[in-house]
């Protein structure tokens, strides 16, 4: 497809978030079809983030990766057969994606109660808002909107077209978003999700340290220290995100960032422009969980994007394969 018409595709889609692509879904949707969806996924996330906080941050990562690339569409999910050798999973940026054993079992468990009837796609939005419940200490509390279906096709290549790097400066930052449909003030409050889970050295340690005028110089020496002290133990060792309260989900990032302790290329660039800098100082200022609050309304927003409905979609048995391998 010639680029013009993709991006014109994507476009159109993102203008009519508010109504063809997003309009279709609606919150309670499996209350009648499938009563305890919801609370199978939240039960089986619950188990997953008690034994590891970790995985909490990686659902809520997950869901990112899913919509950015063909829509929140399960696409992310796929593993790679001899049709489609090359899924999204296998690209670089999936490597360290994490809790795809958690929509598995949430999905089985489904499956069980009421076959062919969840998808994927909602499985994933459920269970990233889930592990934010948790890893917030409830304080972030928003409802999801379902009925999306899963997709039958995931390319690795679109990845690197779609998903915003480590490396971005403000505005490919922002340029990536609003190809999506998201506005700067969404992405500086999604970014907030970094403060939860991990980052591995080879995302930031040589770009981020590259520019020492933009980073705390105690903060990047601890940085090279822990990057190299496990590099005996790890080919690509990992560091929290958030020093401070790293499996908490909260305003943190937005502290870390301000004090030139923001660990990506990428979260430090929210200080390259007045207007960022300004969201950057009022979150971080918050005391009345405003930023909890639009963190749920971001997130609703981005598990909407390019959803699809009727034909160009299905509801998967399995989360990774599409149906017409099963038959
Ligand atoms: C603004 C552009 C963004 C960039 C460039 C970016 C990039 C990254 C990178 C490089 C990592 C580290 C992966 C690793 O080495 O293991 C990461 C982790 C993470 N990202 Fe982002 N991200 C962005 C936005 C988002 C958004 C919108 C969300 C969700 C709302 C999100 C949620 C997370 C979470 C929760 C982790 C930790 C994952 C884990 O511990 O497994 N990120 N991100
Ligand atoms: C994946 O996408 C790339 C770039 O858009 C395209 O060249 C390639 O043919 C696609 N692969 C498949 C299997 O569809
Ligand atoms: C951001 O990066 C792009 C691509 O490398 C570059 O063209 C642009 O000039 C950069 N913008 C700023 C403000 O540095
Ligand atoms: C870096 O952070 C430390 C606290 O760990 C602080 O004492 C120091 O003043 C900061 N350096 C700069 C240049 O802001
Ligand atoms: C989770 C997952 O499937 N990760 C894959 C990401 O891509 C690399 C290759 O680049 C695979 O080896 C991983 O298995």
């Amino acid at each position: 497809m010639a680029a013009g018409l993709k991006l014109a595709l994507v476009v159109s889609c993102a203008l009519l978030l508010a109504e063809s692509c997003h309009g279709a879904l609606e919150v309670g949707y499996y209350r009648k079809t499938c009563p305890r969806a919801e609370a199978i996924v939240r039960g089986e996330v619950t188990r997953a983030v008690a034994a590891d906080a970790g995985i909490g941050a990686g659902l809520i990562r997950l869901l990112f990766h899913d919509c950015f690339v063909q829509g929140c569409d399960a696409s992310v999910l796929l593993d790679p057969t001899p049709e489609n050798p090359q899924p999204e999973k296998l690209a670089l940026p999936n490597r360290t994606l994490r809790g795809f054993e958690v929509i598995d079992a949430a999905k089985g468990a489904i499956e069980d109660t009421c076959p062919s009837t969840v998808s994927c796609a909602d499985i994933v939005a459920f269970a990233a808002r889930d592990a934010s419940y948790l890893l917030s200490g409830s304080r972030i509390n928003f409802r999801v909107p379902a009925g999306r279906l899963d997709g039958r096709r995931s390319n690795a290549t679109e990845t690197f077209d779609f998903l915003p790097g480590p490396f971005f400066n403000l505005s490919q930052l922002v340029g990536s978003f609003a190809a999506k449909g998201l506005g700067v003030e969404d992405m500086v409050t999604l970014s907030g999700a970094h403060s939860v889970g991990r980052a591995h050295c080879s995302s930031f340690i040589k770009d981020r340290l590259a520019t020492p005028s933009t980073i705390n110089s105690t903060f990047a020496s601890s940085l090279r220290r822990r990057c190299l002290a496990q590099t005996r133990t790890s080919d690509d060792p990992a560091v929290s995100q958030d020093a401070v309260t790293a499996a908490s989900l909260d305003s943190q990032y937005y502290k870390n960032v301000l004090a030139n302790r923001g660990l990506l290329t990428s979260d430090a660039a929210l200080l390259s422009s007045p207007e960022t800098t300004r969201m950057v100082q009022d979150n971080a200022a918050d005391t009345n969980r405003r930023w909890e609050r639009n963190f749920g309304k971001a997130m609703v927003k981005m598990a909407g994007i390019e959803v699809k409905t009727g034909a160009h979609g299905e509801i998967r048995k399995r989360c990774r394969f599409v149906n017409k391998r099963l038959s």
